[in-house]
């Protein structure tokens, strides 16, 4: 979808007249809040602006791969003033840290995707039908006339490319597939970018998904469950940060609606629950305190509070009531 020309006048408005900026993405950022930030930064210094990059959290390994990313400050800056704040994938402004309403803006600008953005900015670009915030940055400098180069090319690539699942989620459009044949053109190492963001996990990641799938208990062919005991974690000297994506393999499984992944520290039980189309994780998930998405979703509770049979077994029961 085109930006209306209403918001790319006042986008134009407000980064002419002004001369400080400060750029944040949400916690825990991803390729597509990245690349959007970065590519925005690369605009910006195009027109002299003065620039302040901040990610409240330390980027995961697999971002350095982008062009500028070693620029983005984890501590926050020493002057609380800027002319405009500039949020990407932030529902609210403190989805990208605390610390942020300390900090004083004439003018806020948010640029999302997600259907939890808010309207909270001066200005809100907003398209909950793209498939990333990459793709409304792209379309946003191609109607301004902004001439990409390569580097951007490559942080919109890598944008685009995560969130949509290499075109393999529902929400990829034709036009998805026109710009990114756009950015090509820029002769960049594709590959590399795919292989560092799909073919790349750590050790600990690996011996967990082996345990997880050798102990995975399958119940009417249709519920997975893994678990991974503090002895795992404690035997690969590994932590939750290393689960990415094991809660996604038993939905390989031709019968399995519902895959449930148990992790356990010392404190607490931490589930995630992943769906097909029958089952909304999401209700299962506020049952038990948590939230989520409809086929994606998770919450936390003390061990103090239930034993581990008692938590399978309530699982169990709120998904069969969806079966
Ligand atoms: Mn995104």
């Amino acid at each position: 979808m085109r930006i209306s020309l209403p918001i790319i006048n006042r986008f134009k408005q407000i980064i002419l007249k002004n001369k400080t900026f400060f750029l944040a993405m949400h916690l825990n950022p991803d390729a597509d809040a990245c690349g959007s930030m970065l590519s925005m930064y690369c605009y910006l210094k195009s027109l002299n602006k003065k620039v302040y990059l901040f990610s409240s959290d330390k980027l995961p390994e697999n971002l350095y791969i982008l062009p500028h990313s070693s620029k983005i400050n984890s501590e926050m800056p020493k002057k609380n003033k800027f002319d405009v704040g500039i949020f990407f994938e932030c529902s609210t402004p403190d989805r990208a840290g605390s610390k942020i309403s300390e900090l004083n803006f004439k003018y806020t600008i948010s640029i999302d995707h997600h259907k939890t953005a808010t309207k909270y900015a001066t200005l809100n670009i907003l398209d909950f039908k793209s498939p990333s915030t990459s793709e409304i940055i792209y379309r946003l400098f191609k109607q301004l006339k902004f001439k990409i180069d390569k580097n951007i090319a490559i942080l919109l690539y890598a944008g685009i490319i995560t969130d949509t699942g290499k075109f393999h989620y529902p929400q990829t459009t034709p036009q998805t597939h026109i710009i990114v044949s756009e950015l090509l053109k820029y002769r960049f190492n594709f590959s590399k970018i795919n292989d560092n963001f799909f073919l790349r996990t750590t050790y600990q990641n690996l011996k967990l998904l082996g345990r997880a799938i050798e102990n995975m208990e399958l119940y009417d062919e249709k519920i997975a469950i893994l678990i991974l005991k503090q002895k795992d974690f404690e035997e690969f000297k590994a932590g939750f940060e290393h689960t990415e994506n094991i809660v996604n393999f038993p939905m390989m499984l031709d019968s399995v609606e519902v895959s449930v992944l148990i992790k356990e520290d010392k404190e607490r039980y931490n589930v995630t629950f992943r769906s097909k189309e029958k089952v909304d994780v999401s209700k299962i998930a506020l049952t038990f305190g948590g939230g989520g998405h409809r086929n994606a979703s998770g919450f936390k509770i003390s061990r103090k509070k239930i034993l581990y049979n008692e938590l399978k077994d309530k699982i169990l029961i709120e998904i069969k009531k969806q079966l």
